[in-house]
């Protein structure tokens, strides 16, 4: 196999194994003594750094859950002072408050090497040259992505994302070999392509797209390869753990988490309950490594099963399954993370509104859409055009600027909406992935 990490990626897993309880037991100590937040969760929990005496023991320790985080916002939990930190991401949570990560320049080293080695796993290297179309900036997909192929040695096309058709001369014109975005953004680019007369295939080098930062499933994988000729291959990542970090190798058989930058679990979401090989639950996420924000123990929400089985790359880091789902309402909608309450939330910010509402995604083509229904405040309620109009543009204006999304609005007179007498259905996904 080609690695970018020889000594690393080729260890036996007692070697793994051995590392990760020694980069453990650290991690506590070090969380236990100088981080109130992980002193006192430890405390509650009635665990001290001295009963963590094998990797298993590792069950003993809290969860973390991605309200900590927003509720320490923006950098409570930090660890260290503003001086070791070097970058902040921001990505959306589950109200109009966003998670802030910040990074220490070994928090950076680490990312790219995961990068590198993921990278490297699926055959690229310093001949490549990378178009990199996720979004630049407080998004972790284009600067996450970036820094790995940099560090291989490929050249790097940092085109963030937009302006399709340019996109595709640049492919053509610059002899792009492989390209990374979201699976739904490539699929995109290709039906563009096809419509100008360029075919993927035959009219450019590209081979290798690296897909992820929502979910798709193996029949949009096949779709891809059909309609393009390129290997597609999953990346997972969150910006919690730091961003787009592990992705599968030229086996196209799991995601390779690294083990000795982090260490994973998959539960049974309501139980708690670690479960075994194969079994789908939800992923559980302790980072090794991570200085200016660690993370012990947390619950993405992401559902996964794992397999510890040596791949047939060679490779004995553990793999997950491509991500099925998620336990809690996430979607995400090109890219970005929405949350129905954050929608409530910016919706509740315009009084003319009342609380009901529903949101439809849709793809068209192969872009996803999202619709917001919205029934109108039974006081403001006027049927004059102009008024609705002016009314929709301001209430698309509060969306865009607290979830950074794009929306199309639909008013609705009072109690148009069905009323539902358990949860409201508050989602209809029209997506099939
Ligand atoms: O989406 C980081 C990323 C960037 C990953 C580029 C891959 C490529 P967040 O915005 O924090 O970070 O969103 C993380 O997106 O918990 C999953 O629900 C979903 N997700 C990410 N990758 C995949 C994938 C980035 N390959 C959330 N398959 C995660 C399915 C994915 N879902």
């Amino acid at each position: 196999m080609t690695c970018w990490d020889p000594r690393t990626e080729d260890m036996s897993k007692a070697e793994l194994q051995a590392i990760q309880y020694k980069h453990l037991k650290t991690l506590v100590y070090k969380l236990y003594s100088f981080s109130r937040f992980y002193h006192d969760r430890m405390k509650e929990a009635n665990v001290h750094p001295d009963d963590i005496r094998s990797l298993e023991d590792i069950v003993k320790l809290p969860f973390m859950y991605k309200k900590d985080l927003r509720d320490n916002y923006p950098d409570k939990m930090f660890m260290g002072g503003q001086e070791e930190l070097v970058r902040y991401h921001v990505s959306s949570g589950t109200t109009g408050k966003p998670t802030v990560v910040g990074y220490t320049q070994n928090d950076l080293n680490n990312w790219a090497t995961s990068v590198a080695r993921a990278l490297t796993s699926i055959g690229l290297g310093r001949k490549d040259i990378i178009q990199i179309s996720y979004g630049y900036g407080l998004f972790t997909g284009g600067l996450g992505l970036h820094y790995g192929a940099e560090r291989i040695g490929a050249t790097v096309v940092p085109a963030s994302v937009g302006n399709t058709e340019r996109q595709i001369e640049l492919i053509q014109d610059l002899k792009v070999t492989a390209i990374c975005c979201t699976p739904s953004y490539m699929l995109h680019l290709a039906e563009t392509s096809e419509r100008m007369g360029v075919d993927i295939s035959r009219d450019t080098m590209l081979r290798t797209a690296v897909l992820g930062a929502e979910p798709w499933s193996e029949g949009m994988r096949e779709r891809i390869q059909e309609f393009t000729g390129v290997n597609a291959y999953d990346i997972y990542g969150t910006s919690e753990l730091s961003g787009p970090l592990f992705t599968e190798c030229i086996e196209q058989n799991g995601i390779h988490i690294w083990g000795d930058m982090a260490y994973v679990e998959v539960l049974d979401p309501e139980t708690g309950e670690q479960l075994g090989p194969g079994e789908r639950g939800e992923l559980v996420v302790t980072m090794l490594q991570k200085e200016a924000l660690p993370m012990i123990r947390y619950r993405i929400g992401d559902l996964t099963s794992y397999d510890d089985s040596t791949c047939a790359c060679g490779r004995s880091h553990t793999r997950i399954s491509r991500i099925t789902g998620r336990v809690d309402d996430m979607l995400i909608i090109r890219g970005i993370n929405v949350f129905p309450s954050q929608v409530e939330h910016a919706l509740l910010a315009v009084p003319e509104l009342g609380e009901h509402f529903q949101i439809e995604v849709n793809r068209k083509g192969s872009l996803d859409t999202m619709l917001v229904r919205v029934e109108m405040n039974p006081t403001a309620f006027s049927d004059k055009i102009d008024d609705l109009m002016s009314l929709k543009r301001r209430v698309s204006r509060v969306l865009h600027s607290m979830l950074n999304i794009s929306a199309e609005i639909e008013l609705v007179g009072p109690g148009t909406l069905a009323r539902s007498e358990g949860k409201a259905q508050r989602v209809i996904d029209r997506r099939s992935i």
